[in-house]
């Protein structure tokens, strides 16, 4: 029979939007001659529902952005390892087999989606997944320690202090002295687990460090602050397993933000259209080959798999910083990480089907 796929997406992050939107495009580039489809959606607060086969209703219709609703018919994984079943259950039914799944292609971004969590389920249940596995996914999604293992493996990265809770909490003005002795403004303030640049702040006086401090820590307990690189160049570079497994780099692109954004926000990401993508981007041929060797480098680093989008800060002096890599970058197909394929040679449909048979030839990352 043909390889059973179960697209997951929705999910409990403030991305789920995002995802629901990626994965209409997804639903529709499978080829559906090679590979049977079955999807699945989790709702804003948390619940598996099996989802119709109509990709375009997860479409952005009149302004208005799709969602995962709650239904009757809920999804589990079955939790015998020996026949990854997904099984359907209806309030009063016989629940019943949606048969073996052979891999998940989990569409999620941000907090229990991007980080380990869904991947740790899919470890437990014995089904190979899209992309990194657990621990990749955890070191990506946190910025402090994604900075600790590129800075180990030599990796340029930005100046940086980590804002712990019990520290803070201890003695929030020692903290703020140790900033200023390490850091000149202006400096960046961020959640230290996050992503779409919420709860983020640009700090140019040490007046609005402690309000920064706290704004970030309503989103994650820990904080990070750094040195902000002003003007910024912001350079992506796309990663993809080649069928042997070895990591290749696309074209880089840069992103430029017009108008009276302050850096890259939420509003500049999905909002409104003050953003240019260069595809690729305008660099010397030595800058090019430097992103492209670090992105592989920093993909190598933090053991991802399958995919990612490394970001980087292209500084006034040229010189070339890791800013985060992204293991579940934005999959539209006019998102960066599909532009930068197409420019590369690699269309949409194909970037889909090579993440899938990469996921295929791995199969449960611990075995
Ligand atoms: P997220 O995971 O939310 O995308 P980032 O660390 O990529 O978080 O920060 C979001 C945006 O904030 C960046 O794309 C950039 O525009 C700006 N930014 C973050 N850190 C810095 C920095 N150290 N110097 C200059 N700009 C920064
Ligand atoms: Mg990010
Ligand atoms: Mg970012
Ligand atoms: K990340």
């Amino acid at each position: 029979r043909k390889p059973r796929v179960a697209v997951v997406f929705g999910g409990r992050s403030s991305e789920h939007a995002v995802s629901c939107v990626t994965a209409g495009s997804v639903l529709s580039a499978i080829d559906r001659s090679k590979y049977e489809v079955i999807p699945i959606g989790i709702t804003q607060d948390g619940r598996w529902v099996l989802e119709e086969d109509r990709p375009e209703r997860l479409a952005i219709t009149d302004g208005r952005l799709p969602s995962v609703e709650p239904s009757n018919q809920l999804v589990a994984l079955s939790n015998d390892p020996t026949v990854r079943e997904l099984i359907v259950q209806e309030p009063g039914a016989v629940p019943k087999t949606l048969g073996e799944v052979d891999v998940v292609f989990p569409l999620l971004h941000g907090p229990y989606g991007e980080d380990g969590t869904i991947q740790g389920l899919l470890e437990l249940a014995g089904v190979p997944y899209v992309g990194s596995g657990v621990l990749a996914s955890a070191l990506c999604m946190d910025k402090e320690y994604m900075k600790r293992v590129f800075a180990s493996h030599g990796l340029p990265v930005v100046p940086w202090v980590a804002v712990r809770p019990r520290e803070w909490e201890r003695d929030a003005d020692a903290v703020l002295r140790r900033v200023q002795e390490e850091l000149e403004p202006p400096v960046f303030v961020k959640p230290s687990r996050l992503g779409s640049s919420i709860g983020i702040s640009k700090v140019s006086s040490w007046e609005e460090l402690r309000a920064a401090i706290e704004a970030a820590r309503e989103h994650d307990p820990k904080v990070l602050v750094e040195q902000g690189i002003t003007p910024v160049r912001e350079i992506e570079c796309g990663v993809l397993e080649a069928e042997d497994g070895t990591p290749e780099a696309s074209v880089p692109a840069e992103i430029r933000v017009r108008g009276d954004h302050q850096f890259y926000d939420f509003q500049a990401k999905y909002l409104d259209d003050s953003t240019d993508l260069d595809v690729p981007a305008d660099l010397d041929e030595a800058t090019t080959r430097e992103v492209r060797r670090l992105a592989v480098a920093a993909f190598e680093a933090m053991s991802c798999e399958g995919l990612a989008r490394v970001d980087f800060f292209l500084a006034p002096d040229g010189t070339l910083l890791v800013n985060e890599i992204n293991t579940m970058p934005g999959f539209t197909p006019y998102s960066m990480y599909p532009l930068m394929w197409q420019a590369s040679g690699v269309d949409y449909p194909t970037l889909v089907d090579r993440l899938i048979q990469a996921a295929l030839r791995r199969r449960n990352s611990l075995l």
